[in-house]
């Protein structure tokens, strides 16, 4: 070989191993054909789980304020510290099954769950770390266990990795009341780590549905570092699908990035945005009661009325809820989650096909409720019952052909025409006091 052709090579190689690595190309079908089982899904079962649910919101006797999860940060605990409550976590009631059973019960169709969360804990048989599940006296990887469960029940599991990592030696920056001086760090070894759990993660739980990154708003977490990580792992599985917060495109806790950043979908956290995110795919992740990890003081829990219409809420408005348990170190879902997933569970049995893969509705929020559609189907998802027994439904795009409650299927409620709007008949009592759903179908629209 010439020297000349040598050293073109030499560049080439080069120049390969810096670049970053490329999303892969895909076409618009190509994406929706990937995003499909997401969109049509709605409803996802978030669990956070980790040594934070032994402290469970005190730390030596004292309540500490914030997110249960959050104890480390909010109690300052250095790493040799919290790293005890390794030997403390035993749940010896843990049944992945029973876990399944209460989200496919619920309506779920996929469940993220925390493989590390800030804590740095992997709730897994981390190959790499000695710092997981199995260094606890429970030693059974909980996350194969619900691998499987999922696998038999159809669910789609997904997992939640932190970028952000409290306890790593390479994670930077460090927690300023543990500095940990003398032991060096060195942030792309850090990064090498992660990657070979997702690597892990992908190749011995999945095939994955989502990979859920959060923790990317420190300094040392960059948009190169963003798209390189997300290239990657759809590298290791191309149809995953990835949430926004890979790359550093989020405002704030909602939005969805601009299109230069990483990301298949926004993360509105704690809201459901008033308006949707039009144009994009999101998915608010909400809790039932104030924390995501379990704190055993925290008895502030939504009502199942609120939670049924904060899931209609997201699909009228063309996006996802991915609701929250955060179940015990004794590895229960608490009861008052038990029970609020039973009740949306009965409502959903009734009226699911007014969920499951819908859009949003150009009917938008009307006064008594709110609407999703499916084809030539819309669906009046009615909160506010008329008392009248008038149903009044404004900007329909063609003319109704009839208009049945799911509840009641077999029958037709009369319909009539009042200038723009029409009118709907309805019975004197609501079948359901939360949301009783009423299916119409419009004539076909032509060209
Ligand atoms: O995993 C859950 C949270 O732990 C995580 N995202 C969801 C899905 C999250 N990261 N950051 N935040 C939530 C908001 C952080 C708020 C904070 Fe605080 C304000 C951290 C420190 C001050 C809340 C209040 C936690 C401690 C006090």
């Amino acid at each position: 070989m010439s020297p000349r052709a040598f050293l073109a090579i030499l560049t080439v190689v080069i120049l390969a191993g810096m670049a970053p690595a490329q999303p892969p190309r895909e076409t618009a079908e190509q994406r929706d054909r990937r995003m499909k089982w997401f969109r049509e899904a709605r409803f996802g079962m978030f669990i956070h789980w980790g040594l934070y649910s032994v402290p469970a919101g005190e730390w030596k006797g004292q309540r500490v304020g914030g997110l249960g999860e959050w104890i480390m940060h909010q109690a300052r605990i250095p790493v040799a510290e919290y790293e005890t409550l390794v030997h403390q976590f035993n749940p010896v009631r843990f049944d992945a099954r029973e876990w399944v059973r209460i989200a496919k019960d619920a309506g779920m169709k996929y469940i993220v769950i925390t493989s590390k969360h800030h804590d740095g804990f992997c709730l897994f048989d981390a190959k790499n770390s000695a710092y997981d599940i199995m260094a606890t006296p429970f030693r059974r990887d909980v996350l194969k266990e619900l691998a499987a469960e999922c696998k038999r029940a159809g669910i789609k599991l997904c997992f939640y990795h932190s970028i952000m990592d409290w306890h790593h030696p390479d994670y930077l920056p460090r927690r300023p009341w543990d500095p940990r001086p003398g032991v060096p760090a060195q942030f792309d070894r850090y990064v090498a780590y992660m990657k070979e759990q997702l690597r892990q993660l992908v190749r011995d739980y999945g095939p994955l549905g989502i990979l859920w990154f959060d923790g990317e708003w420190e300094g040392t977490w960059t948009h190169e570092l963003g798209k390189d990580l997300y290239a990657y792992v759809r590298s290791l599985q191309p149809d995953i699908i990835v949430n926004n917060r890979v790359d550093k495109g989020r405002r704030g806790m909602q939005g969805m990035n601009a299109p230069e950043f990483a990301g298949d979908y926004g993360t509105p956290e704690q809201e459901v945005p008033a308006e949707g995110l039009p144009g994009v795919d999101w998915e608010s992740c909400m809790t039932m009661n104030d924390t995501w990890g379990f704190r055993k003081d925290d008895h502030n829990w939504k009502s199942s009325a609120d939670l049924i219409r904060m899931l209609v809420d997201c699909a009228s408005k063309g996006g996802n809820l991915l609701l929250n348990v955060g179940p015990t170190a004794e590895g229960l879902i608490p009861a008052p989650s038990v029970e609020r997933l039973a009740d949306i569970g009965r409502w959903m049995q009734v009226n699911k096909e007014s969920i499951y893969g819908t859009t949003a509705s150009r009917i938008g929020k009307p006064a008594w409720g709110r609407s999703t559609t499916k084809g030539n189907r819309i669906y009046l998802h009615v909160f506010d019952w008329p008392k009248d027994r008038v149903l009044r439904i404004e900007g329909l795009k063609a003319a109704p052909r009839s208009a049945r409650l799911l509840a009641a299927p077999r029958a037709k409620l009369p319909m009539q025409q009042d200038g723009s709007a029409w009118l709907i008949a309805v019975p004197s009592v609501a079948p359901d006091q939360v949301d009783s759903v009423i299916a119409m179908d419009l004539a076909p629209v032509g060209r």
